[in-house]
């Protein structure tokens, strides 16, 4: 693959899930290596450090589940300007997390550099969950759950999260490892139209299939690529150190095989790591396993010439 430009940029966002920890994630990143693996892949790496959250006024919602909502849009309006920078700067801003709400930024903000740029974004979606509750709908009142409803510019948003300044169109998202959704994110999916690839779809026809057909469609619409992988997408005996497990996710060859197809098709051109809580890990295999899946990402390769089929 080619030498690329990578930008690492830390988000310790941890107040949108329920339990706490995710704040050590881009540490846990950086002890686990990822700036030197990337170097040795040939690639060019800065380390930006974290980001700051912005100041903003004290903000509260009738939905007396919410919580934390001041502080999510405080970095979300930082996440944003810091995402969008990151990606007129480098080929690749590599996102770490903190907990998906950090996606409230990020998303909007590598979406208008692409659009600035005369390109769709497209978003893949890696994740047990889908993330499409707004402020109303959300029952546990954990705004990492919101991320996907915002970006697509659904309703219940205004006067609550940053002015969106540039969507994504929910055709050109594309969900994979969903296997827990709420009945309002069912509808919101539904509403919406996002191809979605549940476990059960990914049992009868693999991974591979449906992951090329989106990547046509992006490469057809000449389109920019952005990638968000939850810790959860992975089946918990391989990823524990997350805070919402959910059994059946996706195994260790399965990630890997998503991440290799991903660097074959040079799509993609930003990347969210997030819901690792490394207080819950064991020996930091789930932060490695991660380091790993973005070495695969960025052209790691079993053999020194390209595999092929015989
Ligand atoms: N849909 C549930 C569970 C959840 C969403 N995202 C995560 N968990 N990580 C909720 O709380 O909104
Ligand atoms: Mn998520
Ligand atoms: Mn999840």
């Amino acid at each position: 693959m080619k030498q690329m430009s990578c930008a690492l940029v830390g988000a310790p966002v941890q107040s949108g899930s329920a339990t706490p920890g995710c704040l050590m994630g881009p540490d846990a990143y950086r002890t686990a290596g990822l700036a030197e693996v990337l170097q040795t892949l040939g690639h060019r790496v800065t380390d930006r450090g974290n980001v700051a959250q912005a100041e903003i006024k004290d903000l509260t919602h009738d939905n007396a589940a919410v919580h934390h909502l001041t502080d999510i849009v405080a970095w979300a309006d930082a996440l944003e300007g810091a995402a969008y920078e990151a990606a007129s700067a480098v080929d690749m801003p590599i996102f770490l997390g903190g907990d998906h709400a950090l996606a409230i930024g990020t998303v909007p903000g590598v979406a208008r550099h692409a659009a600035e740029a005369g390109k769709p974004l497209f978003v893949l979606w890696l994740d047990a969950h889908p993330d499409i509750h707004t402020p109303d709908t959300t029952t546990s009142g954990n705004l990492h759950g919101t991320p996907v409803a915002y970006f697509l510019g659904m309703d219940g948003f205004d006067g609550v999260y940053p002015a969106l300044k540039t969507r994504v169109a929910p055709e050109n998202v594309c969900m994979m490892g969903i296997r827990s959704v709420d009945p309002a994110e069912n509808a919101a999916l539904t509403a919406q139209g996002v191809e979605v690839h549940d476990m059960r779809a990914i049992d009868e026809h693999g991974i591979i299939k449906p992951l090329r057909a989106f990547l046509d469609r992006v490469r057809s619409a000449d389109g920019a690529l952005h990638v968000s992988l939850d810790v959860d997408f992975l089946d918990p005996t391989i990823a524990p150190a997350v805070g919402t497990t959910v059994p059946g996710g996706a195994t260790f060859r399965e990630a890997h095989l998503i991440m290799e197809t991903l660097c074959d098709s040079g799509l993609v051109t930003s990347l969210d790591m997030v819901e690792l809580n490394p207080f819950l890990d064991d020996r930091g295999r789930t932060a490695k396993l991660m380091v790993d899946l973005c070495a695969s990402l960025l052209g790691r390769t079993v053999l020194d010439r390209p595999t092929r089929s015989f």
